[in-house]
């Protein structure tokens, strides 16, 4: 399988997250990505691509211009206002509470964008998770061309392709970041092939997360169905959407599908989930999967809380590879980081139908031991 990486996401080097408002050690770092990087490439089984440079036509296809615009100056813009902070992260956000009883008109009128990079950050995020920094806007635009190459590799008759994406993108809304996220990877890539194909297309997310920011993408689309198993709402980020009874609007009713799952699932109790997802999945008439994936559904994840094992994973993209579908498959979540380049060897050499021999102790150790 042909594996699309740009070193661009090392510049995105953040070190700390807020979580309820402390300051804690970053999880989604770059070790995570050299992990997976390492892992593959020591497999043998995998060709590295560069990503080719696919401009901003495809991400505004999906997002508002103005986060796009936001994103880009955010960094130049904290440096100019001379605050005196390693990262960016918003102040207040908007909660739609503060215009209670304003009509639309005046809320369009009064809420516009401020002009505090706080406050800037806070009129485009959707919370403290997504520290910005000034290799930010070049890594999401890296991921972005990333995801669109793994696309083009299908497109010109792969089976499948593999986005080493970082940042992540699933918690991206068309007008929003957050959650890691900055531009929607997996979104960017269906719409690309929506429009390269005429053809349906099906978003498999399997992260351990809610992918709030594709199932908002497309909503309302007939064309793009959004299928998710994950963390339940009620206890889990990102605890606003992500319930089984968000179905989908006008063209695009009935074709949103979430599962959500109770903490301490198992592999039985995932794969049962997985079979239902994929019948979702193979009801679409079309040829091209898109497949969020995330290894923050792992037992040791320092975030999740589901009780998934390395073999499981080789099972699960031996399913979604069995379906027949061409996949583009891109990185989303996994902050467990020794057993990132086990969990994605599995799953990939799973989707491709090859064995996979596990490395002693899991590959803790043994592979992309990147230093700090
Ligand atoms: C991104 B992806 C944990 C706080 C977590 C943000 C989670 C974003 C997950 N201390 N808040 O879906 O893996
Ligand atoms: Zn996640």
């Amino acid at each position: 399988m042909q594996v699309v990486y740009s070193p661009a996401h090392l510049a995105h080097d953040i070190t700390v997250e807020t979580f309820m408002g402390m300051p804690i050690p970053a999880n989604e770092v770059a070790e995570r990505a050299e992990r997976i990087r390492t892992a593959l490439e020591a497999d043998g089984g995998f060709q590295f691509v560069e990503p080719t440079q696919h401009g901003e036509g495809p991400i505004t296809a999906v997002h508002d211009p103005g986060l796009v615009r936001f994103l880009e100056v955010a960094w130049s813009e904290v440096r100019r206002q001379g605050l005196p902070r390693p990262f960016l992260t918003a102040d207040t956000y908007p909660n739609r509470r503060m215009f209670e009883g304003m009509s639309a008109d005046a809320v369009a009128a009064l809420a516009r964008e401020p002009e505090h990079a706080a406050g800037r950050a806070g009129f485009w995020s959707l919370d403290s998770a997504a520290p910005l920094v000034a290799g930010t806007y070049p890594a999401a635009r890296a991921a972005v061309d990333v995801a669109l190459t793994a696309v083009d590799l299908v497109l010109a008759g792969a089976t499948a392709a593999y986005g080493l994406c970082r940042p992540p993108g699933h918690h991206a809304a068309r007008s929003m970041y957050g959650g890691y996220c900055f531009l929607n990877n997996a979104a960017i890539a269906a719409e690309a092939i929506v429009r390269a194909t005429g053809e349906r297309v099906a978003i498999l997310d399997v992260d351990y997360h809610h992918g709030n920011g594709s199932q908002q993408i497309f909503w309302r689309r007939g064309d793009v169905r959004y299928v998710s198993i994950h963390a339940d709402p009620d206890r889990a980020y990102p605890y606003f959407l992500g319930r089984a009874d968000e179905t989908g609007e006008g063209d695009g009713a009935g074709e949103n599908l979430n599962i959500p799952l109770r903490a301490g699932a198992t592999n039985e109790e995932y794969l049962d989930a997985l079979n239902r997802a994929l019948e979702a999945i193979v009801a679409v008439p079309g040829s091209m999967v898109v497949v969020s994936l995330g290894f923050d559904t792992y037992g040791l994840d320092p975030i999740g809380d589901f009780a998934l094992t390395t073999d499981v994973y080789h099972e699960v993209g031996r399913r979604v590879g069995a379906t027949g579908r061409r996949l583009v498959i891109l990185q989303e979540g996994g902050y467990h980081r020794p057993s990132l380049g086990e969990n994605a060897r599995a799953w990939l050499r799973g989707a491709e139908g090859r064995p996979f021999d596990p490395l002693p102790s899991g590959g803790f150790g043994e592979h992309g031991a990147v230093a700090g």
